[in-house]
């Protein structure tokens, strides 16, 4: 371990990128100087009060700038006004639109900062914002808001995020981290909204396999009309597309093929998407299913439009008697 003197003198030689790395290594040897949110849990579909904590300066210098980026499905974002600091938004769209109270947004606050102080290394402070958790993002996940913090000397940038399956604490940066649990019950039963007479039941999909790149996904729907219909595409949003596949027994060969024009709802009928019949294929998969996850996606009707799903991820193998006939699938 260099001492302070030389880590100094270390740094005047090296210029400004070497002060930020060296200012990092610093600050992560201290477990409690990252920069974190006050509240680490939060629940989709309900407001959240954002408490961001700066315990400490730049390895030493004054705080004069923090600034958080807001991730995607935290929306409705408002700054509360601190004395001796001016505030600063970008706003920008959201990947999809998320209901919030009376009406739909589309765009809001995704970085916010603050300017002034200067906050001294050994003070501490909050920087505080209201947000709402979008109800249409999966529970039972971590999302990060990056922080950075600029100094009258140097800077730091607490934004890394773990990979899949990484320890956060193995991070020398990590960005501020929140824990969502998702506000209904996920798990046996997925959830849905209407989608004007047709009844969407139980969306499902199971856990995938180590490297899979397709899953199947499940779901009961009743058309309460009179008119016919027809479930024309589906999205997934761990998938790059959707397809609707049906499965024949092709004397004892299971097999599958794609339905290109979809599938009939007849009026008054009742049609389910299950294993060893039809279903739908997500195909290529950007990451793994768990079990216990629910993941969005949006099923398209010819008629009735698009309606939002989330799929309950149920544990592998589960209600899989042809599971079999998915393994000639892998592409
Ligand atoms: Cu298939």
């Amino acid at each position: 371990m260099v001492t302070h003197m030389h880590k100094r003198n270390f740094k005047r030689s090296m210029g400004f990128v070497s002060t930020v790395v060296l200012s990092l290594v610093a600050a992560a040897s201290l477990a409690k100087a990252h920069a974190v949110l006050e509240q680490r849990e939060a629940k989709t579909g309900a407001s959240y009060k954002a408490v961001v904590k700066i315990g400490h300066g730049c390895d030493g210098s004054a705080t004069t700038t923090v600034s958080v980026e807001i991730p995607e499905g935290v929306i409705g974002v408002k700054p509360m006004p601190k004395p001796g600091w001016t505030i600063s938004t970008e706003r920008a769209a959201y990947a999809r639109a998320y209901k919030h109270y009376h009406g739909d947004l589309t765009e809001g606050v995704r970085r916010i900062t603050w300017r002034g102080g200067p906050l001294p290394d050994d003070f501490y402070d909050e920087f505080v914002f209201s947000s709402f958790i979008a109800r249409e993002i999966p529970g039972d996940q971590t999302i990060y808001f990056p922080v950075t913090q600029t100094c009258e000397t140097g800077q730091l940038a607490w934004v890394e995020i773990p990979a899949a399956g990484q320890d956060a604490h193995a991070l020398k940066a990590p960005a501020a981290s929140l824990r969502l649990v998702a506000a209904k019950t996920a798990g046996a039963t997925g959830s849905t909204a209407p989608a004007g007479p047709i009844r969407v039941e139980q969306p499902w999909s199971r856990a995938t396999p180590g490297g899979a790149s397709v899953a199947a996904g499940y779901v009961k729907l009743t058309n309460t009309g009179k008119e016919p219909d027809r479930l024309t595409g589906a999205t997934f949003e761990r998938a790059k597309s959707v397809e609707i596949h049906t499965m024949t027994n092709d004397d004892g060969v299971m097999k599958m093929r794609q339905l290109p024009d979809g599938i009939e709802l007849p009026g008054g009928g009742t049609v389910e998407l299950k294993p060893g019949g039809q279903h739908l294929m997500m195909m290529g998969l950007t990451e793994g299913l768990k079990a216990g996850e629910s993941v969005n996606g949006k099923l398209t009707f010819e008629k009735a439009g698009s309606v939002d799903v989330t799929f309950a991820v149920a544990p592998l193998g589960a209600d899989a008697p042809a599971a079999s006939g998915h393994e000639h699938h892998q592409h």
